[in-house]
């Protein structure tokens, strides 16, 4: 049995291992939006964090492209069950963004253009887990993958990484998005297949 199944997981390898519960591999990209592609002219673009205690951070298109960046290559899960491996973007570590950010709050709400929200831990987008992205395989991101810009959190499904992003809103306390409200799981990580409320 050993030597079986050494040889053909040996094989496997990399995809098998990589690709969560209940999750098939992708040969296109998907499109799944919730609503039309809003579109916002890049001098009119702007990114915010606001915090608790009312502090507004603000980037312009100019002064966020200008900031160091990073090329993840990282798997993405949605939670319609398709997956990708290996998918590489370009894009901002939340962490310089968070360099100055005075807070003590553990929540975020990250909201779009557009008026999508998605809600998450704040600790879920520090220490290399997340991007506001704005290219993808070499590419501007297009619009309808969430162009100029995006959140990028792969360890989570999909929905969380929330397109035209707009800004993050620091809480003390939890607040539903929008497909949180209407019943996916609060967290939603692919390995422990948190896919609706109850999961
Ligand atoms: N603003 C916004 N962000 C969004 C969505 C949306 O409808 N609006 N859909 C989410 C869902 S459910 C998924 S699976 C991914 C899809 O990203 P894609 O269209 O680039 O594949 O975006 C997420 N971010
Ligand atoms: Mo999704």
């Amino acid at each position: 049995m050993s030597t079986f199944t050494r040889g053909f997981r040996g094989r496997r390898r990399g995809e098998d291992d990589r690709l969560p519960p209940g999750q098939y591999l992708a040969e296109d990209f998907p499109v799944l939006s919730a609503g039309p592609t809003p579109h916002v002219p890049l001098d009119r673009w702007e990114f915010t964090i606001d915090t608790e205690a009312g502090q507004t951070h603000r980037w312009t298109w100019r002064e966020l492209t200008a900031l160091p960046y990073e090329e993840p290559a990282v798997d993405i899960h949605c939670v319609t069950s398709w997956s990708k491996l290996g998918t590489t973007w370009r894009g901002v570590s939340l962490d310089v963004l968070f360099e100055d950010v005075e807070t003590t709050a553990d929540y975020a709400l990250v909201h779009s253009y557009g008026g999508y929200t998605t809600n998450l831990p704040l600790d879920d987008l520090l220490d290399g887990k997340a991007w506001i992205a704005y290219r993808y395989e070499g590419e501007d991101l297009t619009p309808s993958h969430g162009g100029p810009a995006r959140l990028l959190v792969p360890h989570l499904y999909f929905w969380k990484s929330a397109k035209w992003v707009r800004g993050i809103r620091l809480l003390t306390e939890d607040w539903p998005g929008f497909w949180e409200t209407a019943g996916y799981h609060n967290y939603g990580d692919p390995w422990r297949e948190q896919r609706y409320a109850d999961d």
